[in-house]
């Protein structure tokens, strides 16, 4: 197949990549390197050192890899240049992960929110709409979360794979059952971005028929999978900062250099995962699935355990003897809730998960300890806020 990955630099996009090459598909990665423009901004760098994007394509190539083609555009603002590659390469798939994904660092401003939804919302609809432009048929796979079902209380239901039966009264009285997309309670103007992105693919794929697949994903965790492993040039990225650091990669590094864990208030909150090894794997899945004309929008849950957040730094705690310090939530969030998904599309599919008790030592000493070094503990707290309030208890903590 030949694939266009978007966002192909990034934590997720670049080992999804370098999977697709070693499956021999061709591949073609574009990316505007935002993401590492924001690092710069927020003087901040990955935990392990990360090569330019150039030297990981030549590095792949060293190791023996099927070349890749790599590509600087802004999706969100170059859309003809976006037009053009889709008629002049006609790929059979695009997989998008191109967009600002840090709920912290979408809430740390107004200028941040703004860019948030500007380059999520334009990114995601410029690509449907030169899908539809060129003609082709192209299948999107699109990387959601877990987040646009919201984390209030499901009352102890399963969320179901995108879509909830529901019973439309009638005026007579009877009832018909048909089924809708679940409803949206995003968490953060981030997550938001990803609600507006689900009813333009509904849209798209209603009015004209492109065939997208749309994967809900929890947080991802971990660094390398064994191809990335190849060559020093190749690692991944490890965001361990109070604005792109996730909680379990936060967790896994504060307990390799001796930081108590920063558990947001009670750690009531649970939240679905995937180590990046599963998720690389599922995104091919989803790729060698795609759904068929005239199909609606396919949405898998791509996540494979929840956790409570107090319970992982307690977990890590075991594991490592780190401290756990409880914090102010700086998050607009529910202190407790439940949340048990739904994700047999996936195992249906073949799906064998990483899960956190045969990897997370690993993790520590394979990563976190080696590169603590790099490590600059200025940039550990979370000082993104949701609201004012939030923002004072924090200062005076
Ligand atoms: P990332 O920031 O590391 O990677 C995103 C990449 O997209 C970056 O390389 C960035 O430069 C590029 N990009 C952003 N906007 C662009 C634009 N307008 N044009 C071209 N390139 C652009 O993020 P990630 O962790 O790899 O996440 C990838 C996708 O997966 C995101 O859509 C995110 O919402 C989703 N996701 C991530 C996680 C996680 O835990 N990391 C969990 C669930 C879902
Ligand atoms: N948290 C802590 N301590 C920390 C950091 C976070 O307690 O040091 C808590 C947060 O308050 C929150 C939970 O951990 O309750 C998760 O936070 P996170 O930063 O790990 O994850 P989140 O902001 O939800 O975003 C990440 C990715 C995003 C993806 C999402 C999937 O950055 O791209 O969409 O996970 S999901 O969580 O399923 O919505």
């Amino acid at each position: 197949m030949k694939v266009i990955v978007l966002g192909g630099d990034g934590f997720c996009g670049w080992p999804c990549a370098v999977n697709l090459a070693e499956q021999n598909h061709d591949v073609i990665i574009v990316d505007n390197l935002s993401r590492r423009k924001i690092d710069i901004d927020l003087e901040v760098e990955s935990l392990t050192p990360i090569s330019s994007i150039t030297e990981r394509l030549s590095a792949w190539e060293e190791t023996g890899g099927k070349p890749m083609r790599f590509l600087n555009m802004d999706i969100s603002k170059q859309y003809q240049k976006l037009l053009n590659l889709l008629i002049d390469e006609k790929p059979d798939s695009v997989i998008h992960f191109a967009e600002q994904r840090a709920a912290p660092y979408s809430m740390k401003s107004s200028f941040t929110k703004r860019y948030t939804v500007d380059n999520n919302v334009n990114g995601t609809h410029n690509l449907l709409a030169a899908i539809v432009e060129s003609n082709l048929d192209i299948h999107v796979v699109h990387l959601g979360t877990m987040g646009v079902y919201g984390y209030g209380s499901h009352r102890g239901a399963t969320i179901p794979e995108g879509y909830l039966k529901v019973e439309v009264p009638q005026p007579d009285g009877s009832r018909f059952e048909e089924e809708i997309l679940h409803p949206a309670s995003p968490g953060s103007v981030y997550h938001m971005t990803k609600t507006l992105d689900q009813l333009l693919f509904l849209y798209y794929n209603k009015n004209d028929l492109v065939r997208i697949t749309d994967l809900h994903q929890g947080i991802v965790w971990g660094t390398n999978t064994e191809a990335t492993l190849k060559d020093p040039r190749l690692t991944n990225r490890f965001d361990y900062d109070g604005d792109y650091g996730t909680v379990l990669n936060r967790f896994l590094m504060q307990a390799a250099i001796g930081y108590p864990l920063s558990v947001h208030g009670t750690g009531g909150q649970t939240r679905a995962f995937i180590h990046i090894k599963d998720s690389v794997k599922c995104v091919q899945l989803a790729l060698e699935n795609p759904p068929k004309s005239g199909e609606r929008v396919k949405i898998f849950n791509q996540m494979t355990e929840s956790h409570q957040v107090g319970e992982l730094a307690k977990k890590v705690a075991s594991l490592t003897g780190a401290d756990i310090n409880y914090l102010p939530n700086p998050r607009n969030e529910a202190v407790e809730n439940d949340l048990i998904v739904d994700n047999k599309c996936f195992i249906e599919l073949g799906l064998n998960p990483t899960t956190l008790d045969n990897g997370l030592l690993e993790e520590v000493v394979e990563v976190a300890k080696k590169y603590s070094n790099r490590c600059d503990l200025n940039r550990i707290p979370c000082v993104s806020s949701w609201t004012k309030k939030q923002a004072e208890a924090i200062k005076t903590n």
